[in-house]
């Protein structure tokens, strides 16, 4: 199949809003410094959903969404030599391209090699690999899992252990990196208090992270009560459901005084910009640190009174939890194989790509943690 044209099945989301459409694509070859991957699975983020909705800014259609899988390099274009034919393989939505100035700073994960593009639903050449009735797709976060092939920049791939299957390492193109990054990654949490907004993937991966560093309370928060056993279950000490409350009675001020004076470290894993501003002032005076997560819709904006910042909070955030891909992916699959980083308890759906939208309305269901499709 090298060179040549490659047919299949791809879910194509054709307008924002609309459900995913199980379509014929045609996937061109990979040109220089690309590579055309088999994709096997494929999980479904939140962040795919976000995008299918309308509400992200840099949503463009028609694309083939989907950020999250694992597969098999298929060829390789012309001077490609970070992966090679038959390597399993994870898509990484953060490239590192290890020579730009962000790669090169030592102090970030994002990297400028083919954002740009990447936001625009292009390859870096600014084309696309997807034609679908004679109409161009477009290529999403660099990914474009939700297809039987996809094609991504050598710098947005990376060659994992082949032992690990690929029906669960796939969520290391995301979530769990995302969340384990975003704890391990920030010094101090050993021994410390932390509140966790919000328990999907994202939010039990810190609860989880959390507890696997060694914090002393991790508080889980949550509006579905279904959530409580969840997080107790990846580690969470205590577990609030902020509807609970008594009346008027914001969950910042209740966390404040529960803690003794507020939290040492809080995460946002909502996406809520209300949500946000209460792990913010959930933090201890005078240290507390608060990373957001979560993505949040077009149009919404954060705030609070400086003064929370003014008297020793700290206000940050995270993409891929701060992970370089290409360069710690492979240790996160062996930590997996050994036993030290959880990916199967995440899995609680299991979907094939026929039935894609299926997995969508699981994720709105409230039960579900993970949908694995099977491409
Ligand atoms: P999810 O929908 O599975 O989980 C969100 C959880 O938040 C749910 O359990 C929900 O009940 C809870 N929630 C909703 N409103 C709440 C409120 N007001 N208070 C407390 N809890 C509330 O989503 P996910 O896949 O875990 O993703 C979480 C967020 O992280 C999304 O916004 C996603 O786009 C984002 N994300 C960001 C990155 C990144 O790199 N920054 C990576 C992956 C995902
Ligand atoms: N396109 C949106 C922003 C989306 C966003 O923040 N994406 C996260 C990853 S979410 C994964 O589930 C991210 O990594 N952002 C950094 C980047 O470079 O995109 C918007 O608001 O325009
Ligand atoms: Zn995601």
């Amino acid at each position: 199949t090298a060179g040549k044209v490659i047919k299949c099945k791809a879910a194509v989301c054709w307008a924002a809003g609309e459900p995913l459409k199980i379509e014929e694509v045609e996937v061109a070859p990979p040109r220089a410094h690309e590579v055309r991957i088999r994709i096997l699975y494929t999980g479904i983020c939140h962040t795919d959903e976000y995008t299918r909705s309308g509400k992200d800014p840099e949503g463009v259609f028609p694309v083939i969404l989907g950020h999250e899988g694992g597969g098999v390099v298929e060829s390789v274009g012309e001077g490609v030599t970070s992966v090679k034919v038959g390597d399993h393989v994870i898509p990484l939505y953060t490239a590192e391209c290890r020579e730009c100035k962000f790669c090169k700073s030592g102090k970030t994960n994002l990297c400028g090699a083919v954002r740009a593009t990447q936001g625009q639903g292009l390859m870096p050449d600014k084309s696309v690999r997807f034609t679908c009735k004679g109409q161009p797709i477009h290529h999403f976060m660099g990914t474009s899992t939700f297809s039987q092939y996809t094609v991504v920049a050598d710098v947005s791939v990376v060659a994992v252990n082949p032992k690990a299957p690929l029906n669960r390492v796939c969520l290391l193109g995301c979530g769990i990196t995302t969340a384990w990054g975003a704890v391990v990654k920030q010094p101090g949490i050993k021994g410390s208090s932390v509140a966790v907004f919000g328990c999907g993937a994202i939010g039990l991966g810190v609860v989880a992270t959390s507890a696997l560093v060694g914090a002393s309370r991790i508080i889980a928060i949550d509006t579905n009560p279904a959530k409580e056993e969840w997080a107790r279950k990846f580690g969470a000490t205590d577990f609030i459901n902020p509807t609970k409350l008594p009346e008027g009675k914001k969950i910042q001020d209740f966390l404040v005084e529960f803690t003794d004076g507020g939290l040492d470290y809080t995460f946002d894993c909502t996406g809520n910009v209300h949500v946000m501003r209460a792990a913010l002032e959930a933090c201890h005076k005078g240290w507390g640190v608060s990373t957001i997560i979560g993505v949040a819709a077009a149009g919404q904006e954060i705030s609070t009174r400086p003064f929370q910042l003014v008297t020793g909070r700290t206000w940050r955030g995270t993409a891929f939890g701060g992970v370089k891909g290409r360069t710690e992916i492979p240790g996160l699959v062996e930590d997996y194989l050994q036993g030290k980083v959880k990916i199967d308890e995440y899995v609680t759906h299991n979907r094939t790509l026929a039935d894609i939208n299926e997995g969508f309305h699981d994720m709105h269901a409230g039960d579900c943690i993970r949908c694995i499709v099977d491409m």
